[in-house]
């Protein structure tokens, strides 16, 4: 007899779909602010969607919060205090606690099912949430902004910018991000794929330059990530280049390398022309 055949689709946009064969659903829950799936795929392995989409997989999160957050704390000698938005699944705080100089790191996420699903069913990508140097706050994420302080590093690990996630993509936030930075802080944000969503790039760009006098945009590759390209928008208030420890260094990682560090800012065409 025929194995009966479940896939998970992610329905991308109107007329773009992701398709993954799945071998079995772990968790279907509706959370009080999202639909929460984990299941297991045969290509890359654990998966996490929210709301449909595609957050994190086992097999292709490295690049994701590798290049989320040692971009930024690599343009810093000695970053001590980071925050995470969102990225409850912890993928984010296990990169940042790689380096030495961080005393403390932040989670905001707003909804607890998430880290608990992470803590169940990603044991490797949530492993840094019981550090001792780790705090998580359950709690909206623009609210604990604005009350928060002298933080060298803020990254927006946010779903799309639907539900919950809305206001993570609005230029009062980029301010109220800019309030809570040292001067010469960064934020760094995930903004989509160039290739499918220019109007939200312009519109993200446009907002952090009301609070930021340098933005810039790198890229990394995320195959399950609509279109598979996929965008960070960095931005600080000082010009900031790569700290010397960035070659120095040794931190354990597998997309990030100090040469990506510099050429994940080289943009394609297109790209460029979708900043202006
Ligand atoms: N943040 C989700 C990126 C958006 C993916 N979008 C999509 N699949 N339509 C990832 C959270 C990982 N910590």
């Amino acid at each position: 007899m025929k194995k009966r055949q479940t896939w998970f689709t992610e329905y991308q946009t109107d007329s773009l779909s992701l398709g993954l064969r799945v071998d079995s659903i772990l968790r279907a829950e509706k959370t009080p602010f999202q639909d929460l799936l984990v299941a297991e795929t045969e290509t890359y392995g654990r998966l996490l969607a929210l709301d449909g989409a595609v957050q994190t997989t086992d097999r292709d999160e490295f690049v994701y919060h590798e290049m989320i957050t040692h971009v930024p704390l690599f343009m810093l000698e000695a970053p001590k205090k980071v925050a995470v938005i969102g990225g409850g699944d912890g993928g984010a705080i296990r990169e940042i606690l790689k380096h030495p100089t961080v005393e403390e790191a932040h989670l905001v996420e707003i909804d607890e099912k998430v880290v608990d699903a992470a803590r169940v069913f990603f044991p490797a990508i949530s492993v840094a949430l019981s550090e001792p140097k780790a705090h998580v706050h359950y709690t909206d994420g623009i609210e604990w902004v604005r009350e928060a302080r002298d933080f060298d590093v803020i990254i927006v690990d946010s779903t799309d910018p639907v539900g919950p996630a809305e206001g993570l993509f609005q230029a009062e936030f980029y301010q109220s991000i800019a309030r809570a930075l040292t001067p010469g802080g960064i934020m760094v944000a995930q903004s989509e794929s160039p290739f499918l969503h220019e109007a939200l790039i312009r519109q993200m760009h446009h907002g952090m330059k009301t609070a930021f006098s340098d933005v810039r945009m790198y890229l990394a590759a995320i195959p399950t990530y609509p279109s598979g390209l996929w965008s960070f928008l960095m931005a600080s208030n000082q010009s900031v280049a790569p700290a010397s420890r960035c070659r120095s260094q040794k931190i354990d990682t597998r997309y990030w390398t100090p040469d990506i560090q510099t050429a994940a800012f080289v943009l394609p065409k297109f790209v460029e022309d979708i900043l202006g």
